[in-house]
C-alpha cells in the first residue's frame, strides 16, 4: 500500500525547482522574469504560472525576505514592480504612486513602503514632471525608486509573484483588533460589511494589496489590511476581533 501525502503545494513544489531564481514566502511564490520588458506592460514576463504579476511588495517584512531569499544575489540590478503613478499628479514626485494590476486599477499605497533614499526623483528633471512614473526594486538595498516607463534604456526584468490559487489565512491574533493609527489598514477598506468570515477571506484575497484583516464576528465586519506584522501599538484588545494573515 502506498500512501501519498501532500506536504508542498504544487505552486511550492514548482517554486523550489526554480533554484536561486525563485523563493516562496507567504504562500506566494516570488521569481524574477526571463525576458526584460517595458513597464508599461504589467503583466509581461509573469506568466509562466496562474495567478502572476509583477509583485506587489506592500508588506517592509515581505520586502526584506524577498531581498534576502532572492534579489541580493543580483547586486544592484533594478526589477519592474507593480507601482505606477498617475499622470494627474502635481504635488511633486511621490504623489499618487499606488500598486495597480493589470487592469490598471489602483489599491492605493502602504505608508511604510521603503523607498531608495533620494528616491522618487522624476529624474532628470527635479519635480513632478512625468518622468519617471513607473517604479522598480533594486536587488542589494531592497528599495524602491520611481523609473521611466517606455525608455528602451529602462528595459528591466520584472520581480514577479504568483499566488497560491487558494491561499489559507491563520489567525495571528485572537480577542485583537488593529489600531486606527495603524499604517497596515488600507485607506478606505474599514468596517465592511459582510455575512460571515469567509466573506473577509474572499473579500482580501480579491483586493490584490491586502495581507491580512481583522474580523469582528459581533459586528460581522471586516477591515482589510496591508499586512499582519503588526507591532504591539498597532494593535487593541478587543474580544469579538481576530486578525487574520496569510
Ligand atoms: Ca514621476
Ligand atoms: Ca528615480
Amino acid at each position: 500500500m502506498h500512501l501519498t501525502v501532500a506536504l508542498k503545494t504544487d505552486l511550492r513544489t514548482w517554486c523550489d525547482a526554480q533554484g536561486k531564481n525563485a523563493t516562496y514566502i507567504a504562500q506566494r511564490c516570488f521569481t524574477i522574469s526571463k525576458t526584460n520588458t517595458y513597464m508599461t506592460n504589467l503583466l509581461s514576463g509573469c506568466e509562466e504560472k496562474p495567478k502572476g504579476r509583477m509583485a506587489m511588495l506592500t508588506s517592509p517584512l515581505i520586502m526584506s525576505q524577498v531581498k534576502v531569499n532572492l534579489t541580493s544575489q543580483f547586486g544592484l540590478e533594478r526589477f519592474q514592480v507593480s507601482l505606477r503613478q498617475k499622470y494627474s499628479s502635481t504635488n511633486g514626485p511621490s504623489d499618487n504612486f499606488m500598486w495597480t494590476d493589470k487592469n490598471n486599477i489602483t489599491y492605493g499605497l502602504n505608508s511604510d513602503l521603503k523607498w531608495t533614499p533620494n528616491e522618487p526623483n522624476d529624474w532628470p528633471t527635479t519635480g513632478e514632471n512625468q518622468e519617471e512614473d513607473c517604479a522598480d526594486f533594486t536587488g542589494e538595498t531592497a528599495g524602491i525608486s520611481d523609473s521611466q516607463c517606455t525608455d528602451p534604456a529602462y528595459l528591466r526584468r520584472a520581480l514577479c509573484e504568483y499566488r497560491e490559487p487558494s491561499m489559507v489565512f491563520i489567525p495571528y491574533f485572537v480577542g485583537q483588533s488593529v489600531s486606527s493609527s495603524s499604517t497596515a489598514i488600507i485607506s478606505g477598506q474599514t468596517d465592511i460589511k459582510v455575512i460571515q468570515l469567509e466573506h473577509c477571506a474572499i473579500l482580501c484575497h480579491v483586493f490584490e494589496v491586502c495581507e491580512a484583516f481583522v474580523y469582528k464576528k459581533t459586528q460581522l465586519t471586516c477591515t482589510l489590511l496591508f499586512r499582519v506584522d503588526l507591532t504591539a501599538t498597532e494593535r487593541i484588545a478587543l474580544d469579538e476581533a481576530t486578525i487574520y494573515g496569510y
